[in-house]
């Protein structure tokens, strides 16, 4: 089959991510109420400030933000994990980055599927936080038997997705028809069931566990459990949630309020108390769905990484001054101006040139100044292990397993998923690199500034 009757990798994400939001919309009522508001709330921001609009539009940032979601899911086996690779990978998302959850109390592991390079994240930045359960971290050895047992019966993808990637990798694509079915037949792994697939007792002696594992494991499959739009200013949408009737999350997690947005804010409204029945019959409910908003900020170099954890470290210490305050004075210590973050090299940036060759003879420094070359912050893409703890817990209660958490296993992640995950730093210093190459400078210009 020639390749050019198969659409692209881009094109199968951006319909999923569609067909997941409309799903989702229809399961969760209230997540499109979100949708409304945040749509409003961007508008507003945008109106109000004819600089962000124009820098939106110039990286394209405008474009993709009426479809810009995060989605995530948590798997129950190394074989889920494999599979879901293959999948992703038909869409053009690919494993970035590993997150311990486990130093949070959390008996899972994370990555973030999503798209690399700057083509295919301005088409459709859709990306999926994907959890795996650490079973060696429920303490109580039969318990851990029966959740092994529960899950290794289970098959979460259809048939048809699995013929749909065979075919995939023979033909080395799918055509537009044959995308379609692999988006409608994949959907259907993450759609919520009321039917647990296991009994009422079995289910409650989980939930005691960790309420995670019973989440992970008590279902015939990895239900969506959140997806998040973005915004561009996330204190109005909190602000705004009560009034339409969600009830936000105490705090929003991540960095401060800033001029120049860092990293990642993050904040979710309660989960869903929903209808489930059991294997014998029983009627119950269960609590694992929720919404959540993110605001994204420019991504930082390990050198700004580092400064971020230490100051958010220091905010984290109990103490008597409220969370925000203690926040705020904290982060003061992070430079909040676009120029400084750049000559300190704290965070990425992109450069462009203006003129339609460089000026011969001059520093970086000065090309900038003279206005001959831009930097643009480069957007964080991927997620904060630390405000994914709080997510988590914020739906999941404090509660947290007497189990002593063990030591990250990034090896053992990686095994199950069958390929290393890519270093986050390493795709933003390329995005970096190549930009300064195409304006015709190097990473020597940088240093020496
Ligand atoms: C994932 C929580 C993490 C985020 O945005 O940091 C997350 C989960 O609850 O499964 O989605
Ligand atoms: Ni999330």
């Amino acid at each position: 089959m020639p390749p050019c009757s198969h659409v692209s990798p881009d094109e199968i994400r951006s319909r999923f991510a569609n067909a997941m939001s409309a799903m989702y919309r229809q399961e969760v009522p209230s997540y499109g109420t979100l949708l409304d508001l945040v749509k409003e709330v961007n508008q507003q921001t945008v109106d109000a400030d004819p600089v962000l609009k124009m820098r939106l539009n110039s990286d394209h940032t405008y474009a993709r933000l009426d479809v810009e979601r995060h989605g995530a899911i948590r798997l129950g086996t190394p074989r889920e994990l494999e599979t879901c690779r293959k999948v992703f990978a038909v869409m053009g998302m690919f494993p970035v980055g590993y997150y311990d959850l486990s130093v949070a109390g959390i008996p899972v592991h994370s990555t973030a599927f999503r798209p690399l390079d700057d083509a295919a994240l301005s088409r459709n930045p859709f990306r999926i936080f994907t959890s795996l359960l650490r079973p060696e971290l429920i303490a109580d050895e039969g318990l851990r038997q029966t959740a092994m047992h529960v899950l290794q019966k289970r098959e979460i993808f259809t048939p048809e997705t699995k013929n749909l990637l065979e075919l995939h990798d023979r033909n080395g694509g799918l055509t537009s028809a044959e995308a379609d079915r692999f988006v409608s037949k994949t959907l259907e792994t993450f759609r919520w069931h009321r039917e647990a697939s296991v009994s009422a007792n079995t289910y409650h002696r989980l939930h005691a566990a960790h309420r995670l594992v019973a989440d992970i494991v008590c279902f015939k499959g990895p239900h969506v459990n959140h997806l998040t739009p973005r915004t561009l200013d996330i204190d109005a949408v909190q602000e705004l949630m009560p009034e339409r009737g969600m009830q936000a999350k105490a705090r929003v997690e991540g960095p401060p309020r800033r001029l120049v947005p860092l990293l990642l804010r993050q904040t979710s409204f309660a989960a869903l108390k929903e209808e489930i029945i059991f294997t014998d019959g029983e009627a119950g409910t269960h609590t694992a769905r929720f919404g959540e908003i993110e605001q994204r900020g420019i991504a930082l170099t390990p050198k700004g990484r580092a400064l971020y954890d230490t100051l958010l470290e220091q905010v984290r210490q109990e103490s008597t001054t409220p969370y925000e305050q203690r926040l705020a004075e904290a982060f003061r210590a992070f430079p909040d101006d676009e120029q400084e973050l750049r000559r300190q090299k704290l965070a990425f940036f992109r450069y462009r040139l203006t003129t339609p060759t460089l000026p011969a003879g001059r520093s970086l420094e000065d090309l900038i100044a003279e206005g001959a070359v831009i930097a643009v912050p480069i957007t964080y893409e991927d997620f904060l292990p630390v405000s994914a703890a709080g997510i988590f817990q914020s739906n999941l209660g404090e509660h947290k397993t007497a189990a002593t958490m063990q030591a990250a296993s990034r090896t053992a992640f990686e095994k199950a998923l069958g390929t290393p995950v890519q270093n986050e730093m390493v795709l933003y210093a390329a995005m970096q690199a190549a930009s300064l190459e195409q304006v015709g400078l190097t990473e020597t210009e940088l240093c020496n500034v």
